[in-house]
């Protein structure tokens, strides 16, 4: 809630316990950034290092197993991490998830603070059964309400930390306003969203807050930003700085896929030998499978979905879980590989198969040998 300016003369004389009142606030739970205690949305992640008893970032589950951060959060500290789902109370913390797996965008750019993002695997789903991921923005238009999420500093010139989750409605800043604040503000990109207050900068997000969301409130909310940086933190001129989720749409879903969950691709690549590379096949029009690396001997030959032939099909189990790899043929010389895992069907994309179809007159004389037996 923005102070009217008769409200800023008065505030200037009264006690700001009474400037909080007339913000409908606790003193004890209002600083300068101005945020105020927060029903914890189910998507919101405590990101904080296995064991510790309060928060260094904040994140946002986009799926039961996958949480989105800032790049920051993760490359600076070392040792074990984990989340906490929709945490909203430091007294009364949910069971915590360790993160297996962090993904940090290849052009993250620690220097000049872009590219601002990372995707963490936790180490298995979220199981509250009123969780709801956050959907992730998909238009360059960013609203120009919009809040933020955090347990990051109250304070813009000391540290002091909240016990519960505070939000606060911040308003965009247009890019071009944002680069001609000069200094490090000249060099945000498109890919950056600049929010806050600037002219008063009483609402801001902190240390502390990083990796957070910034969301557009609604049914449903919407996610448009992580924190990311900003010059100090809730003054005047210099707004907060995120990165802007609609611009890494397709990198952040391609962190989500399974196969790039290395955990499990590796897993695969111990059952069946990958890479499966260089199937050697052609007879006639007839494409058959002569040759399947190290597993050749394993191969069934099964027919299964209608829209393709089922070449082959190979079955393992490790540790209670079983793996079901087909080769489907969809017609000549195109060929497509699957897994049935876990109850769900995933096609294998490039690169884990490298599946080359050759004529076996392409195959020189080391490549046979290489398959022989
Ligand atoms: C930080 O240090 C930080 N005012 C996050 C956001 C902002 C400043 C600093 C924006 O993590």
């Amino acid at each position: 809630m923005m102070l009217s300016p008769l409200w800023r003369l008065l505030c200037a004389a009264l006690l700001i316990v009474a400037c909080d009142a007339q913000l409908g606030m606790d003193a004890s739970q209002t600083r300068v950034i101005g945020g105020h205690t927060s029903a914890a949305p189910p998507y919101f992640a405590g990101l904080h290092k296995l064991g510790d008893t309060s928060p260094f970032c904040g994140g946002s589950l986009i799926s039961p197993r996958h949480v989105l951060t800032a790049a920051h959060c993760v490359t600076r500290t070392d040792g074990p991490l984990a989340i906490w789902p929709g945490v909203g109370d430091l007294h009364d913390i949910p069971e915590e998830i360790a993160v297996t797996g962090v993904r940090v965008h290849p052009r993250y750019n620690a220097r000049a603070i872009q590219h601002d993002l990372a995707v963490l695997t936790l180490a298995h789903d979220v199981s509250r059964s009123d969780f709801k991921p956050i959907a992730l923005a998909d238009a360059q238009l960013t609203p120009p309400k919009l809040q933020i999420l955090g347990f990051g500093n109250l304070s813009r010139d000391d540290h002091i930390y909240p016990d519960t989750l505070q939000s606060a409605e911040i308003a965009l800043v247009p890019y071009s306003k944002c680069q001609s604040v000069g200094g490090p503000y000249s060099y945000t990109i498109e890919e950056q969203i600049c929010a806050g207050d600037l002219k008063h900068g009483e609402r801001d997000s902190c240390d502390g807050d990083s990796g957070g969301p910034l969301i557009r409130k609604g049914k449903p909310d919407v996610l448009f930003g992580i924190v990311s940086w900003g010059v100090d933190c809730g003054r005047a001129g210099q707004p907060g700085v995120y990165t802007r989720v609609s611009s890494y749409r397709e990198w952040i879903e391609a962190q989500m896929d399974i196969w790039s969950q290395l955990d499990l691709s590796e897993k695969v690549q111990m059952l069946f030998y990958f890479p499966l590379y260089e199937i050697q096949a052609s007879q006639g029009s007839q494409p058959i499978i002569r040759r399947f690396t190290a597993a050749y001997q394993h191969w069934q030959e099964s027919p299964s979905d209608p829209r393709y032939s089922t070449v082959k099909l190979w079955q393992q189990s490790f540790a209670g879980e079983v793996f079901t790899l087909e080769l489907l043929s969809s017609g000549a010389q195109s060929y497509r590989l699957r897994l049935h895992y876990s109850g769900k069907v995933y096609e294998v994309p490039a690169p884990y198969t490298e599946l080359t179809l050759r004529e076996s007159k392409d195959l020189g004389a080391d490549a046979e040998s290489l398959f022989e037996g």
